[in-house]
C-alpha cells in the first residue's frame, strides 16, 4: 500500500500538473492526499471539481510541515499505507517514478521478507524478478543497472492457478468505512502480514549525545608505483615518480602535476581525526576500538561515524550488537569540520532500515551514522561483508571491555 501525500497553499495553477503526474505513474499508487494548507485561491473547487476521487481535505494554515505530516498520519491510520511518497504541488514526476522507487534495495547480509500479492493475474502470466542493481561494486546512486539479459535476471515466477474471483476467505471492506465487514472468515490480509520492525522505544539509552567514534572505509593506494594518463588516453607508469603523501616525487623531491599513485590495492579500514582525516589500521594492528574500556557499562552506547573514502557502496557488519541508523551525511557536509556532532536529517535513514540492524550500507563520500549499546564484553570484530574485502582488509578487531579482562592484552 503506497500513499501520496501531496502539501499544497494557493498553488491551483500548478496543482493539476503535479496530480496528473502522479495519476499516470506506470505503477499506480494506492491512495492520493492532497492537504490543503489553508489555500485562498481555487484550490478547494479544483479538487471538487476535477479531482472528486482523491483524498483532500483542508486543514488552517500551519505550513507546509504541518500538512505533510497530517498527509502521513492520515495515510497510515486510515489506509493502512506502509509506504509514503512525497510530492510538492509545483513539481511534477516522471511517469516512471514510482515504479523504479518501488524496487528493494538490499546489501550483503541483509535479509528481507517480501510478500507478492499474485491475486488478479490471470493464468500465464509471467512475472520476472530483476536485479536493477550494478554488476559492478555499487557506487551509490544513480548507478548502470546490470545488464537485463543475464546477470539482471534473478527469478521467474508463472502463475498457473489464478485467484480470478472472490475467495470465501478473502478480506471485504466496507468501502466508506474501510472497515472488515467479514472478519470471522477473513484470511489475514496479506497487507497485515507485515512483520513490522522491532520497536525503537526499547533501546535504553538516548541516541543523542553519545559518545562518538570517528572511523574510515579507505582504498588505500599503492605505495610504490605512480601513473599518468597520456595523450592516447592509455595509463601510463612513471618509473622515476613514487608516492608521497597521496601525490608523485622524483628523487629530487618534484611533485609531478597530474600522476597519481596507482592503483588502489586494497580496500582497508581506520579511524577519522578532527580533521576529517583517516588513519589506516590492519587486522594486525594494535586494536584501536576499544568500547567501554573502563568496564564499568556506563561507556557502551556510542554512535559510530563510518566515513567511506573508498568509491564503492560498503555494507558494514559490527559483530554481535544491533544498532540503530541514524542518518547519513555528506563528507566535506555537515562533517566536514570534523566535527563529531552528528545532526539529524541529509540524505537520513531509508524506508527499511526503521528497525534493529546488524548490517548498514555505507555509502561513497558518506557518513553513515548508527548508534549501538555494545552491552556484551569481548573480542569481536567490525568488517565489510562482502567476501573479497574480508580476504583483504576491511575486517579489523574491536575490544568491548577492558584490555586484559575482556579481550587478550597483547592485542593492544
Ligand atoms: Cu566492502
Amino acid at each position: 500500500m503506497l500513499s501520496v501525500i501531496i502539501p499544497t497553499f494557493n498553488r491551483a495553477h500548478t496543482l493539476p500538473r503535479a496530480l496528473d503526474s502522479v495519476l499516470n505513474q506506470t505503477q499506480p499508487a494506492d491512495d492520493i492526499i492532497v492537504i490543503d494548507d489553508g489555500s485562498t485561491d481555487e484550490t478547494e473547487t479544483l479538487m471538487q471539481s476535477s479531482y472528486p476521487s482523491l483524498t483532500y481535505l483542508k486543514q488552517n494554515n500551519k505550513g507546509v510541515s504541518a500538512a505533510r505530516n497530517h498527509g502521513i498520519k492520515l495515510a497510515i491510520n486510515q489506509s493502512r499505507c506502509e509506504w509514503i511518497a512525497l510530492l510538492d504541488s509545483d513539481d511534477e514526476w516522471l511517469p516512471t517514478k514510482l515504479e523504479k522507487q518501488q524496487a528493494l534495495l538490499m546489501g550483503l547480509a541483509e535479509r528481507s521478507d517480501v510478500i507478492v500479492d499474485f491475486r488478479g493475474l490471470p493464468n500465464g502470466t509471467i512475472i520476472t524478478m530483476t536485479n536493477t542493481a550494478p554488476d559492478a561494486p555499487f557506487g551509490g546512486f544513480p548507478d548502470v543497472a546490470a545488464d537485463p539479459g543475464t546477470t539482471g535476471q534473478v527469478m521467474r515466477f508463472v502463475v498457473n492457478n489464478a485467484l480470478l474471483s472472490l475467495s470465501p476467505t478473502d478480506e471485504l471492506r466496507d468501502p466508506v468505512t474501510n472497515a472488515v465487514t467479514n472478519a470471522l472468515t477473513a484470511a489475514t490480509n496479506v497487507q497485515d502480514l507485515v512483520v513490522n520492525p522491532a520497536d525503537l522505544d526499547g533501546f535504553t539509552v538516548a541516541v543523542t549525545n553519545l559518545v562518538a567514534r570517528e572511523l574510515a572505509l579507505v582504498e588505500e593506494e599503492s605505495a610504490l608505483i605512480c601513473a599518468d594518463v597520456d595523450l592516447a588516453g592509455n595509463v601510463v607508469q612513471l618509473p622515476l615518480f613514487t608516492p608521497v603523501a597521496g601525490a608523485c616525487q622524483d628523487a629530487a623531491g618534484n611533485v609531478h602535476p597530474t600522476a597519481l599513485p596507482f592503483a588502489p590495492k586494497a580496500a582497508v579500514l581506520g579511524t577519522v581525526d578532527t580533521a576529517g582525516v583517516p588513519t589506516v589500521t590492519l587486522w594486525s594492528d594494535p586494536i584501536v576500538t576499544n568500547v567501554n574500556a573502563n568496564g564499568t557499562g556506563a561507556q557502551s552506547a556510542e554512535q559510530w561515524n563510518l566515513w567511506n573514502f573508498t568509491v564503492d557502496g560498503h555494507p558494514i557488519h559490527v559483530h554481535l550488537v544491533k544498532f540503530k541508523v541514524l542518518g547519513r551525511y555528506a563528507i566535506g557536509g555537515e562533517l566536514g569540520d570534523g566535527s563529531s556532532t552528528v545532526s539529524a536529517s541529509a540524505n537520513g535513514v531509508e524506508a527499511w532500515e526503521d528497525g534493529w540492524k546488524d548490517t548498514v550500507i555505507t555509502y561513497p563520500g558518506e557518513v553513515t551514522s548508527i548508534a549501538a549499546d555494545f552491552d556484551i564484553n569481548g573480542l569481536y570484530v567490525w568488517h565489510c561483508h562482502i567476501v573479497e574485502h574480508e580476504d583483504n582488509e576491511m575486517m579489523v578487531p574491536m575490544c568491548v571491555g577492558v584490555a586484559g579482562v575482556d579481550c587478550p592484552a597483547q592485542l593492544f
